[in-house]
């Protein structure tokens, strides 16, 4: 049985859930409360971040490798495309997510200019999303899951309004229409 060391308001968690959720892995779920974290958890990472997660003693953190070490474990169904370039393009997105999730951290903080700059990353994504229907290419996978979690939380925590991105408000749309996204949009809602 997989654990998953999670917190319902990290987005990082929330890419591990939607990875497990969309490939039906059964899991138990031991939620970390982050203002009062246990001190085990640095036993199991170091930094005493989530998520981390841990098959058979066997543990990992940092939500990117976990995502992919899930693709790989449980191929079935698979959320990285098959041709190498559009492996490699779905990795990039994840690799950059950070334009995303700066100006996100820093609206959160209230920054100076964080809001232009939230913008400007929302309007690269639409555009990018004009020219393909999913971030990562032609299906939706692991770029679209590694990015939504702040989209979701910038919409609802946030107040940040989508309308003038229809290409990333379509996209929002499609991915809400799936269970495992959908259940995240349910756990935002209660934060
Ligand atoms: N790079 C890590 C970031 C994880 C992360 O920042 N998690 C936050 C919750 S959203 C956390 O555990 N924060 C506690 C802390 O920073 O001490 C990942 O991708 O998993």
């Amino acid at each position: 049985m997989l654990t998953l060391y999670d917190a319902p308001r990290c987005p990082y968690c929330a890419r591990v859930r939607i990875v497990l959720a969309e490939k039906g892995v059964e899991l138990e779920l031991v939620e970390i409360d982050l203002d009062d974290r246990p001190a085990w958890i640095y036993e199991k990472n170091a930094s005493g971040r989530v998520p981390v997660i841990e098959e058979d003693g066997w543990v990992l953190p940092e939500s990117a490798v976990i995502m992919e070490y899930l693709e790989e474990r449980y191929p079935e169904p698979a959320l990285l495309p098959a041709d190498p370039a559009e492996r490699a393009l779905a990795r990039l997105a994840l690799v950059r997510a950070e334009a995303l999730t700066g100006p996100y951290y820093a609206l959160r903080r209230r920054e100076d200019g964080a809001r232009a700059r939230l913008d400007a990353e929302l309007a690269r994504l639409d555009a990018a999303l004009a020219m393909r229907p999913w971030l990562g290419g032609a299906e939706y996978g692991l770029a679209d899951i590694g990015l939504v979690p702040w989209v979701l939380r910038a919409r609802d925590m946030l107040g940040v309004r989508l309308d003038p991105f229809p290409a990333l408000s379509d996209w929002l749309g499609r991915l809400l229409e799936r269970p495992a996204v959908a259940a995240e949009a349910e756990i935002v809602a209660a934060l």
